[in-house]
């Protein structure tokens, strides 16, 4: 978007705001059972009908209320959904819109939006819509709700409620090509962004970093080769747990990532309400970052910091220059497994034109990446425009995942892009790839 003249970036966002919401309503349609929308499938997450309107209300005080000065609509429903108001577990509870009012609320919002949006001046002199960023914010919030609809699809117990789009729009993997790990020179590289107008809070400001020397695998962990840690009896022994992660995989019983079962000598996984047979080649799925790290120590290796993983991503050595995506500047169709084209990772040796300058392949889409890094901000970080986007999750507690899922969409994610979650949590489309400090590990 920062190319573009005023009136296009304003066609861009009608545009996208419209694909977005054809979203949003395929993962909410009447198809599914009434139950399907209002009714909770984990306390984790919120009923799918609360991020319907979420998605509107979020949208009504950031570009009616906030960039267009629209005098509210529905004051009254505020309050139902502020996520810091009511935690996920009892948003079922609440008198929240039924699935026809949602939708009609925010259509209306909606039609207000693209009514008002001429009139708004993308002004230079206001950060708020300078660049068209509140317009970007919002089209992000709604996909990212797209994302967490899919997770709790995929929690749904039952018959397969959604239609998955044709396999066969991705690229199927052409088995393991290559060297399975890079060296990564020492040096300083550029981290975050000053200049992206559509980045986040916590993604600024740009900052050089120096990172010593370090190898990471080309292609995220698979299926296959977390399987292999997993009859070497990787879940029974200590020595691979971080002690907060033993004190998990002890009180939670897990041994298998979330969704997988045994079948008589196969293992399954549930995959939105269908049974198939683990994928070999695929990366691992719904893994917490517990398991993600002790994976990694039992291969001898470590997972990336987020300095490591963003500069194996980003930087361009001949150049000196940090690109935005893996490839270049400008998101194409082909490089990545992104926007549910399919509602699965590809298979390793997908994607070989998204590869980064250092030869590291799918570092954007198919699963989010586990780092080693807690979320805190960068130097010189400056909470706008709300501090309960990312500030008030700064902490320890928070692990850093890295470059998105087959499940984000291309506007919501760059290599700049950074998710945070805790290190038990596994609904979400979670995998990793490894690292290691040269002379150390295999
Ligand atoms: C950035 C994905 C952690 O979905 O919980 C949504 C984004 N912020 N609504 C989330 C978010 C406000 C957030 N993550
Ligand atoms: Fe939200």
């Amino acid at each position: 978007p920062g190319a573009l003249a005023e009136d296009d970036l304003k066609e861009l966002i009608a545009d996208e705001l419209g694909a977005a919401r054809n979203r949003s309503f395929g993962l909410t349609t009447d198809v599914l059972a009434r139950d399907d929308l209002t009714g909770q499938v984990s306390p984790l997450m919120s009923p799918l009908v609360w991020d319907l309107a979420h998605i509107g209300n979020y949208e009504e005080l950031w570009l009616l209320r906030g960039a267009a000065g629209v005098e509210p609509m529905r004051p009254e429903i505020d309050d139902l959904y502020d996520a810091f108001e009511h935690p996920r577990a009892e948003r079922p509870s609440l008198p929240l819109l039924p699935p026809e009012e949602a939708r009609s609320y925010i259509g209306t919002v909606r039609a207000k939006v693209l009514d008002s949006l001429s009139s708004v001046r993308f002004d230079t002199a206001n950060p708020l819509t300078s660049g068209g960023f509140v317009y970007g914010m919002v089209v992000q919030h709604e996909h990212m709700h797209d994302e967490t609809m899919l997770a709790t699809h995929q929690l749904r117990k039952g018959a397969p409620a959604l239609l998955d789009p044709v396999a066969a729009t991705l690229q199927n993997g052409a088995g393991r090509s290559g060297t399975d790990e890079v060296l990564i020179e020492a040096g300083p590289f550029q981290m975050g962004t000053s200049d992206n107008p559509w980045a986040y809070d916590n993604e600024r400001p740009a900052h050089m970093v120096d990172v010593p020397a370090y190898y990471i695998d080309t292609e995220p962990v698979t299926n296959s080769a977390y399987l292999a840690f997993m009859e070497a009896g990787g879940y029974d022994d200590p020595r691979w747990w971080a002690p907060a992660g033993w004190e998990w995989r002890t009180s939670s019983g897990k041994r298998t990532p979330a969704f997988w079962s045994r079948d008589g000598g196969q293992w399954l996984r549930r995959r939105f309400g269908r049974m198939e047979p683990v994928p070999p080649n695929e990366p691992v799925q719904h893994v917490c970052w517990y398991e993600a790290d002790a994976y990694a120590r039992w291969a001898g290796k470590r997972l990336p910091t987020e300095a490591e993983w963003e500069k194996a991503a980003r930087w361009d050595p001949a150049t000196q220059r940090s690109r935005t995506y893996p490839w270049g500047e400008v998101y194409e169709e082909g490089r990545a497994n992104l926007g549910q084209r399919s509602f699965r990772p590809s298979e390793t040796g997908s994607y070989p034109s998204g590869a980064s300058a250092y030869g590291v392949r799918r570092m954007l889409g198919d699963v989010w990446e586990w780092t080693s890094t807690d979320f805190y901000g960068y130097p010189g970080f400056r909470s706008y425009p709300y501090k309960e986007y990312s500030e008030v999750f700064f902490g320890a507690e928070y692990k850093v995942l890295r470059g998105g899922s087959w499940a984000t969409h291309p506007l919501a994610i760059r290599g700049s892009f950074r998710n945070w979650d805790y290190p038990i949590r596994r609904q979400i489309f979670s995998g990793f790839r490894c690292a290691r400090t040269p002379g150390e590990g295999v």
